[in-house]
């Protein structure tokens, strides 16, 4: 029995001893298991209550419980004093990194051509006056078609193979003019805006075309606007873009619902003189779509097509990256293939 209470002050005091001296989580671990775990010493007191009477149990049985429970109590409370000093010193060490400093043979990451690109036109577009606009990627038929003088079951709408989402009357925008809208309906003219950003076609891929590739959008409404403005503008950007000032435009007529006369403009082929394999031998190669706003879309716009005009044009920016680059197929100018990709 006497024994029992010395062993008892034992465990107790070499358990406080031990839990003193546990300067880290490891040594704390070991403590916990030395005392505290399914074989340790206080578990080990345990089988020894068996041999005493009722009353010996009676007044032992408290006390090894109290021992166990504020054993564990005081294991816990030396934890949480461990880790909340190993988050300290972690906190510390962090502030001294330096997220500047360089690794020799690291390997550096660069913009995708579609920044590059995005930032490049950007530039231009701004040194021009324009501003940047904006439109969501998931758009309502009534932006992406109807607005653009492209009725419910009017032919026009199978130009374009369209994602329709189960949302009702939204669709998956199939090119950037619905922006035109969205300017105009808040914005007063006189008003020049570009927008870039992806687009989505239901249409099957090849070399140069994707489900999702990027257009390139243009609106200048002001009194008096006309296809040399449209021509002009469209030159300038392009021979900026492709950094040649002996660039040529063409323009053929061409048929969108929502511009009057239509364009389809064509760019000299950036790679010859003569005829190539790029421009088919053509000397020409198709950009994009271009003309006068028609006047039903100013009037959906809210603007009087009687007291303003404006131009508009929308170009494959995907299409203008490929030639820049000599890039081949648009699939690799979509893939991950880091190989690729690093080249520019
Ligand atoms: C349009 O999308 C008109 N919104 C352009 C426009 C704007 C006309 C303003 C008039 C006024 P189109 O469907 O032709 O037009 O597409 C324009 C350009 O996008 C094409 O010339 C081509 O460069 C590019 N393009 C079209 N389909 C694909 C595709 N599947 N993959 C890659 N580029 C494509």
């Amino acid at each position: 029995m006497k024994q029992l209470k010395l062993e008892i002050e034992r465990v107790q005091s070499s358990f406080q001893t031990a839990l003193m001296q546990s300067n880290s989580l490891e040594a704390l671990e070991m403590t916990r298991v030395t005392f505290l775990g399914r074989k340790g010493e206080i578990a080990q007191l345990m089988p020894l209550l068996k041999d005493l009477s009722q009353d010996e149990k009676r007044e032992f049985g408290p006390l090894l419980n109290v021992l166990k429970e504020s054993s564990e109590r005081a294991y816990f409370d030396k934890q949480t004093l461990l880790q909340n000093l190993e988050y300290e010193k972690a906190e510390e060490s962090d502030k001294n990194f330096d997220v500047t400093a360089y690794k020799p043979g690291s390997v550096k990451g660069s913009l995708h051509l579609y920044t590059q690109a995005t930032q490049r036109f950007e530039d231009i577009f701004i040194s021009l006056g324009y501003t940047i606009a904006d439109g969501p990627e998931v758009e309502t038929e009534f932006y992406n078609f109807e607005a653009l003088n492209i009725p419910e079951n009017h032919p026009a709408r199978d130009m374009q193979d369209t994602f329709f989402l189960k949302l009702p009357y939204m669709v998956l925008r199939t090119h950037t003019s619905p922006v035109q809208i969205r300017t105009m309906l808040t914005q007063k003219p006189p008003l020049a805006i570009a927008s870039l950003g992806r687009v989505f076609r239901y249409e099957a891929t090849d070399a140069s075309h994707d489900f999702m590739f990027r257009q390139l959008e243009g609106l200048v409404v002001d009194k008096n606007i006309s296809i040399s403005q449209l021509l002009g503008t469209i030159r300038l950007f392009l021979g900026q873009f492709f950094e040649k000032d002996d660039l040529q435009v063409r323009a053929r007529p061409g048929y969108f619902p929502f511009v009057e006369p239509g364009l389809e403009i064509d760019m000299s082929c950036p790679f010859c003189t003569k005829g190539c394999s790029t421009c088919s031998h053509t000397r020409w190669v198709e950009m994009g779509g271009a003309g006068l706003v028609h006047p039903r879309v100013l009037e959906h716009g809210g603007i009087d097509p009687k007291e303003y005009s404006g131009f508009a044009f929308g170009f494959g920016v995907t299409r203008l990256i490929m030639f820049k680059y000599r890039i081949h197929d648009i699939r690799l100018l979509h893939s991950a293939d880091s190989e690729f990709l690093k080249q520019f």
